[in-house]
């Protein structure tokens, strides 16, 4: 978050704009190298009443690439591809080993800045939108239990230097969504008939440390089999996304933080 390639994202951003359809599918990326598109634009255009075909589950590989509308484009480079006999023979099974590896490793580079920072109990850590300006209308997805409570980290607490350098959400739209089912296949286990039930407008405090997030009261329905019984014992999956309505400006950058969203045990 102290420079930035606008040129890169907005390619990338352009990339996706012949996709009208908000469908994130769970991409089968292994035997060629991962190129992360960071963010799935069509995020932007949630609301209320829509079904989302399938969104990737947050321990896949390759899903936190779109788990938001977009992200931050790292500063240092991407790492790169290790070119050596055993790597580009295609003789074996070393050069498909190879592009796995490399994979995960673009994966681990270009995820620093994703949705996955959310997840991970670390405020040195944080989700950053990655368009020009201040990002109002970027969504990013949270997996948590709506039922109950939800706290947010504002801004990208790794320093309170950091945190007023860099923007901190003011307004947020909270949309608040639920699978209908599971479906693992042989690499991941992304949710289906993803259901956006209900949105709530609310304000975050300009404050360092946890806040409460104001989840819309909504009742959440169990996954189902798919001969549409409940799974025994019942499961339940439900997300929080968050689009940016407005911001606290950063005395320094435009870009707009989160580092956390989660349940507090
Ligand atoms: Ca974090």
């Amino acid at each position: 978050m102290s420079r930035r390639n606008p040129g890169i994202v907005k390619y990338l951003l352009a990339m996706g704009v012949g996709v009208v359809i908000l469908q994130p599918v769970s991409a089968q990326y292994r035997g060629e190298l991962f190129q992360p598109r960071f963010g799935l634009a069509e995020w932007r255009t949630i609301h209320v009443g829509m079904t989302i075909p399938q969104i990737d589950g947050e321990s896949d590989t390759f899903g936190p690439d779109r788990w938001s509308s977009s992200y931050l484009v790292p500063d240092d480079p991407a790492p790169e591809y290790p070119r050596t006999e055993a790597t580009t023979s295609g003789e074996d099974d070393s050069e498909l080993a190879a592009i796995d590896d490399h994979s995960e490793a673009i994966a681990r580079w270009a995820f620093k800045y994703s949705a996955r920072s959310l997840a991970d109990r670390n405020p040195a850590t944080g989700w950053s939108e990655g368009v020009e300006g201040d990002g109002v209308g970027e969504v990013v997805l949270a997996k948590v239990d709506t039922r109950r409570p939800v706290f947010v980290r504002n801004g990208f607490q790794m320093s309170k230097e950091l945190f007023l350098a860099n923007n901190r959400v003011k307004r947020v739209r909270v949309f608040l969504l639920q699978a209908g089912k599971r479906m693992p296949n042989q690499f991941d286990s992304p949710y289906a008939e993803v259901k956006v039930l209900a949105a709530v407008d609310a304000e975050l405090s300009d404050t360092m440390g946890f806040q409460r997030l104001p989840v819309p009261p909504n009742a959440i329905e169990p996954m189902t089999e798919w001969d549409g019984s409940v799974t025994d014992p019942p499961q339940y999956a439900s997300f929080v996304a968050l689009q940016i309505l407005s911001v606290y400006p950063g005395t320094r950058y435009h870009d707009t933080c989160l580092s956390d969203v989660y349940n507090l045990e």
